[in-house]
C-alpha cells in the first residue's frame, strides 16, 4: 500500500451556544484568522450548530447565536474569500460520517472524555445521547475535510486525540490509509483562558455568572468593571514569570494581557514587575477595550444585515460540500455500503 500524503489543511469549529467570550477569541478565533493565507492549502472554519443542540437551545436564540458567532468570526478577520466559512447543519455529510464513526469509536474511549464528565456532573443519566456522542461528530467534522491540523484551545485536546484514534482505527479495520492522523495545534499564551472569578475553571460561554467572563460584545465600562472585580491574590506582580507559579488568577490575567498585546507572558512580567493590581488591572482593561471594541462595532454592523450573513454561510456551505461529498462517498465505498 502506498502512503497517502495529505495537503496541509486546517479545520476548526465553534459552537453557537451563547455569546462569544474572550476565551473563544484568544484560544481559537484570533489564531484562526492569523492562519489564513499562510502555508495551508485550505482553512475551513465552521459554526457547529449541531454541537450546540447537545444541550437545550431555544430555537430563536440558536438562530441569532449562529449569526452572531458568524459575525464574530468575520469581524475578527476570517475572510470568506480566503477561508471556507459555514454552519455545520447545512452540510449533511457531517452527520453521515459521524454515524460511521459512532460504529468505529469504542464505548471505553467515550467514557474517558473529561468534558462530558465535567458538563454532565452528577446528572449523567439526564444528559442527551448527543452530548455523550459529540466527540464522534467532532471527529467527522475534521476528517470529512481530511484536515491535517486543528487549532483549538487546551480544553479540546482530548477530543482531537480521540479523532486520531478514530482515524487510526478506521484505517486499520478497513486496511486503508484514507484518513489523516490529525494534529492539534495548541499554542500561544492563552490556550486556556480561565474564569475571572475562579482561576481553576475555564472561561465559558455558558458559565453561570456574566462577571466570570468577558463577552466579545461587552462595552468598555463592562470590560473595566469585570477586570476590576476579577479575583486575584494580594501580592504584586513578581520580578520573574516563574514566580507566578501557584498563582492561577494572576497567571491568567498576565496570559490574557500577553495574548492581547501579542507579546510573551515573560515580557508582560518584565514590564509590570512589582506593580500592584490597582495598576495592572486598568492597563489590562484599556488594552482589552482597544482590541475588542473595533471587533464588537463590526459585529454590530454585520448583525444589522442578517440576510447577508445567511448568504455568506450558504455560499461557504456550498464550498464545503464540494470538499466533503467525495470524502463521504469514498468512505461509504470503503465500508461496503451500496450506492446506486
Ligand atoms: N477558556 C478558553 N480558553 C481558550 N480557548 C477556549 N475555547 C473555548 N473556551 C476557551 C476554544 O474555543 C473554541 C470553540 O469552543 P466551543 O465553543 O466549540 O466549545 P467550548 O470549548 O465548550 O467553549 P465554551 O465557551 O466553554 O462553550 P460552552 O460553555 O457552551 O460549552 C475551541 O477551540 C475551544 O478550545
Amino acid at each position: 500500500m502506498t502512503e497517502t500524503t495529505f495537503a496541509p489543511r486546517i479545520f476548526s469549529g465553534i459552537k453557537p451556544s451563547g455569546g462569544l467570550t474572550l476565551g473563544n477569541y484568544l484560544g481559537a478565533i484570533k489564531r484562526w484568522a492569523g492562519m489564513q493565507g499562510g502555508e495551508w492549502d485550505t482553512t475551513i472554519y465552521c459554526v457547529v450548530d449541531l454541537h450546540a443542540i447537545t444541550v437545550w437551545q431555544d430555537p430563536e436564540d440558536l438562530r441569532n447565536g449562529t449569526r452572531e458567532v458568524a459575525a464574530g468570526l468575520l469581524a475578527s478577520g476570517i475572510d470568506p474569500a480566503q477561508s471556507v466559512l459555514f454552519n455545520q447543519s447545512q452540510v449533511h455529510e457531517h452527520v453521515e460520517l459521524a454515524w460511521i464513526f459512532n460504529c468505529v469509536a469504542r464505548l471505553g474511549w467515550m467514557n474517558r472524555m473529561t468534558q462530558f464528565k465535567e458538563k454532565a456532573g452528577k446528572n449523567a443519566e439526564k444528559q442527551s445521547l448527543g452530548l455523550y456522542a459529540y466527540p464522534s461528530l467532532m471527529a467527522a467534522d475534521i476528517l470529512l475535510y481530511h484536515a491535517t491540523h486543528v487549532p483549538v484551545g487546551e480544553d479540546q485536546k482530548q477530543h482531537v486525540e480521540l479523532t486520531r484514534d478514530i482515524a487510526a482505527r478506521f484505517n486499520h479495520d478497513y486496511g486503508t490509509d484514507f484518513f489523516p492522523i490529525t494534529e492539534p495545534v495548541i499554542d500561544g499564551p492563552a490556550t486556556r483562558v480561565m474564569n475571572l472569578r475562579d482561576g481553576t475553571k475555564k472561561m465559558s460561554k455558558s458559565g453561570e455568572s456574566d462577571m466570570e467572563r468577558i463577552n466579545m460584545t461587552d462595552d468598555a465600562d463592562t470590560i473595566s468593571r469585570k477586570f476590576k472585580k476579577a479575583r486575584t491574590d494580594p501580592a504584586p506582580l513578581p520580578d520573574a514569570f516563574e514566580e507566578l507559579e501557584g498563582r492561577a488568577e494572576a497567571t491568567n490575567l498576565v496570559d490574557i494581557y500577553a495574548a492581547l498585546a501579542d507579546i510573551t507572558p515573560e515580557e508582560v512580567v518584565a514590564e509590570y514587575a512589582g506593580a500592584g493590581w490597582g495598576q495592572f488591572k486598568p492597563a489590562l482593561a484599556d488594552l482589552a477595550v482597544e482590541k475588542l471594541s473595533p471587533i464588537a462595532g463590526e459585529m454590530r454592523r454585520l448583525m444589522d444585515d442578517p440576510a447577508e450573513i445567511d448568504r455568506l454561510l450558504a455560499h461557504g456551505a456550498e464550498q464545503a460540500r464540494a470538499l466533503a461529498a467525495p470524502v463521504l462517498a469514498r468512505t461509504y465505498e470503503v465500508v461496503g455500503l451500496v450506492r446506486g
